[in-house]
């Protein structure tokens, strides 16, 4: 899908305001900072970053709860604002890599992609499914609900309209759960969603996993796939400095294999790394946390493939 040479924009969007701990939008400037740019340069990319992605702020007082969403406003715009940017850099055939940020941002992420690629399947790699509606949602955040806006579920928040239901769900799997709140699994069941949670990866191994991922979403491997992979999904003692970490997650290897696996394919055409929060843990845990966002992001982008 990607013209030769492979070119590649970096979307850093440092943006926390679908949820509620600091410095997740710190995130994406420590990643760039770390190196990433040159990193994939370095692996033979062209490589477009532009600087961060700069928001119109919408204070607190502006931007009270709807119903129990959260700063539902900004959230709402930030998305609109990243479907554009990243649709923009998709239609001139660059892959968009986008740096979060918290993961509510993949509403506008996935927008883009699909606007671009209406056909594309999505890989979401994640503990959580961040399939809760406005109904069902416990905590009002937004980053835990982008999955139930792109499939349609709920249009019952206007600031939401313009999220185009165009996500089908059999061209969406999950791998790596293992923290699903009781309506999301009913949600799942409900839509016949495929998950892989990390069960499935300790039943069959991580390779028969992403094998059997994307033989249903991408039974022959001629879809363009979107990766968007939650730092979270990782085990906690991999990738420390994130905001709901969760024991019993992927090894830094299945993590990595599975970015591999799915650019081996050739389909990969836009790629998201969301939920680093350096401000999180220790210092040492953010300085491993960032390089292992920014070793994942290569890894995506072809660094081990000989
Ligand atoms: N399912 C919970 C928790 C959660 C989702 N995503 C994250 N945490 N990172 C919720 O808030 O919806
Ligand atoms: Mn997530
Ligand atoms: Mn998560």
């Amino acid at each position: 899908f990607l013209p030769d040479p492979k070119s590649v924009a970096i979307v850093g969007c440092p943006f926390s305001g679908g949820q509620t701990k600091a410095g997740v939008d710190k995130g994406p400037i420590y990643l760039v900072e770390a190196g990433l740019p040159q990193q994939l340069a370095d692996l033979g990319w062209q490589v477009q970053f532009d600087g961060h992605h700069q928001f119109e702020e919408i204070s607190a007082a502006s931007d009270p709860p709807i119903g129990k969403l959260k700063n539902p406003r900004f959230v709402s715009k930030v998305c609109q604002a990243v479907a554009q940017v990243v649709g923009g850099h998709a239609k001139k055939g660059q892959l968009p890599l986008t740096l979060g940020g918290d993961h509510s941002l993949a509403m506008g992420t996935i927008s883009g992609t699909l606007d671009t690629y209406p056909d594309a399947c999505l890989v979401w790699v994640d503990a959580h499914a961040d399939i809760n509606t406005p109904q069902t949602t416990d905590s009002g955040n937004i980053h835990g609900m982008p999955v139930s806006f792109l499939l349609g579920l709920d249009t019952s928040v206007p600031e939401f309209a313009w999220v185009k239901p165009n996500l089908k769900p059999n061209k969406l799997v999950y791998i790596g759960l293992r923290d699903i709140d009781a309506g999301e699994k009913k949600i799942l069941r409900e839509n016949g969603i495929k998950a892989f949670s990390m069960h499935e990866v300790d039943k069959w191994g991580i390779g028969k996993v992403v094998e059997m991922a994307l033989d249903h979403v991408n039974p022959k491997r001629e879809s363009p796939i979107h990766l968007s992979f939650d730092v979270d999904a990782l085990d906690p003692s991999v990738a420390p400095s994130t905001g709901t970490p969760v024991r019993g997650g992927l090894t830094f290897r299945e993590g990595h294999y599975i970015c591999e696996a799915i650019y081996e394919t050739g389909c990969l055409v836009a790629l998201d790394i969301m939920e680093v929060n350096p401000s999180l843990a220790d210092a040492a845990s953010a300085v491993q946390t960032v390089a292992v966002g920014c070793s994942l992001a290569r890894s995506a982008l072809g660094e081990t493939l000989l």
